[in-house]
C-alpha cells in the first residue's frame, strides 16, 4: 500500500513537470526584475506594496520628454512560449492623469526577427484597467516591420523564441504622468 502511495506521488510529480507554467507576475513582494525603457535614466520601477489588483504592483513616473516609456519584462517571460499559442496575455494599468492623452502600441512582443504590437482604441483610466489580449492572429496584432495585420504564423514565429515583451506606461503628452502595472499573465487561459 505505501509503494501504491509513493508509485501515485512520482505519476503526480511528473504531471506537474509536463504542464509548462506560463509567466505570471503578481508583485507580491517586489518588482520581480521589471525594467522601465524610454524614461532616461529612469531604469527601474518604482515598487508599492499596497494598492494594486491586489496589493503589491509597479509603477513609474515620466522623467523623459522624448517618447514613452514602457514596463519591460524579465527573462523569465522570454526564450520558447510556444505553449501560449492561442491563449492570453492579461494586464491590469492605470495612470493618474487624463488629459493631453496619446494611445497605441500598448503591449510590444518580439522574436525571430519579428515585433507584433496590439493597440487598444483608448488609453488606460486611473481606475486599475484590466487589458487583454489573445496569442493568435486574429486579435489585432500588427507588424512593426510591414505594417501588416500578423497571422497566426507571424505570432507563432515570435513565439518560438521571445526575446521581449513589453507594456506601455506612458499616455500622457506632458511630463511627470505616473502610470501603475499588476497582475500580469503571459498565456493566461481564456
Ligand atoms: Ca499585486
Ligand atoms: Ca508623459
Amino acid at each position: 500500500m505505501r509503494r501504491l502511495g509513493f508509485l501515485l506521488l512520482i505519476i503526480i510529480a511528473l504531471g506537474c513537470s509536463c504542464a509548462p507554467s506560463s509567466p505570471t507576475s503578481l508583485f507580491e513582494g517586489d518588482d520581480e526584475g521589471w525594467l522601465i525603457s524610454g524614461n532616461g535614466d529612469e531604469t527601474r520601477p518604482a515598487y508599492r506594496a499596497t494598492g494594486g489588483t491586489p496589493n503589491g504592483n509597479i509603477c513609474a513616473t515620466d522623467a523623459d520628454p522624448v517618447g514613452f516609456f514602457s514596463f519591460v519584462a524579465p527573462p523569465s517571460y522570454l526564450g520558447p512560449r510556444l505553449e501560449a499559442e492561442g491563449l492570453l496575455i492579461t494586464f491590469n494599468v492605470r495612470i493618474n492623469q487624463q488629459f493631453n492623452l496619446q494611445h497605441g502600441r500598448d503591449v510590444v512582443i518580439s522574436g525571430n526577427g519579428l515585433s507584433l504590437s496590439k493597440s487598444y482604441p483608448t488609453a488606460p483610466a486611473m481606475e486599475w484597467t484590466a487589458r487583454r489580449v489573445s496569442l493568435d492572429g486574429s486579435s489585432g496584432w500588427i507588424v512593426d516591420e510591414s505594417g501588416l495585420p500578423a497571422t497566426d504564423e507571424d505570432v507563432r514565429s515570435v513565439l518560438r523564441d521571445l526575446t521581449s515583451f513589453r507594456i506601455r506606461g506612458e499616455f500622457v503628452d506632458g511630463p511627470k504622468d505616473t502610470a501603475c502595472l499588476d497582475s500580469v499573465h503571459f498565456g493566461a487561459q481564456r
